[in-house]
């Protein structure tokens, strides 16, 4: 069980299939929509403000991004979907490059799938969650952002979205916070079996 990150650092980034590196250990992908809070929440789980890049507008993080934790286990930025202002072709490339990853990856213990609290699950995420489940992948949802909702109204949220979520656990999250990192730990702990 991983309660407290000692080590974090940068691994690898692969831009492409033929750039991907050989696993270091298990890992686990982060994945969601472009600004959804991916590389914040990366940083926020390893106590470093700026280990995965972040940024106001989509597209920070291109191609997968490997952080190998306590030497134990990695965590994997990917780029984000959605995200309508990059060419085509680069759309295409990245999802190819995703959906290779996520379907060959031996070492791949779990996903995390991200979604915005205040959006809720929409097409992609329906469609992603079905992909890891028809890959046998462990996955949890990620709710993010919970400190823009008040109080009252995160509560009727997580409520509403709960009916859309079907099995997969749901994770309430805050990047800003820390709200839910310690959950997050224990499901990432759970999923490469080490708890
Ligand atoms: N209020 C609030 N803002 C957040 C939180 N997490 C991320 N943000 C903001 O959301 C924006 C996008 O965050 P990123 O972590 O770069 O998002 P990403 O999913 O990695 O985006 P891509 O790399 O483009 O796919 C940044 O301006 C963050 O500061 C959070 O928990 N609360
Ligand atoms: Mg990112």
């Amino acid at each position: 069980m991983i309660v407290k990150v000692t080590k974090a650092e940068f691994a690898a980034a692969a831009p492409s299939i033929a750039a991907i590196p050989r696993a270091m250990h298990p890992e686990i992908a982060i994945a969601g929509r472009s600004n959804v809070g991916k590389s914040s929440l990366i940083n926020k789980m390893v106590g470093r403000r700026r280990l995965a890049r972040t940024s106001a507008s989509p597209g920070a993080t291109r191609g997968l991004v490997f952080f190998s934790i306590n030497d134990e286990i990695s965590l994997v930025d990917l780029p984000g979907y959605g995200y309508a202002s990059r060419s085509k072709k680069e759309r295409e490339g990245w999802q190819a490059l995703v959906e290779h990853y996520l379907s060959r990856r031996e070492e791949l213990a779990g996903v995390l799938v991200l979604i915005d609290v205040r959006r809720g699950p929409e097409e992609e995420e329906t469609m992603l969650a079905r992909f890891l489940a028809h890959h046998g992948l462990a996955y949890a949802w990620v709710l993010t952002k919970c400190d823009k909702l008040a109080t009252g109204r995160l509560k009727k949220r997580v409520e509403e979205l709960a009916p859309l979520l079907g099995d997969a656990p749901a994770i309430v999250t805050s990047a800003r916070t820390g709200r839910g990192i310690e959950a997050l730990w224990a499901w990432v702990s759970a999923a490469v079996g080490t708890e």
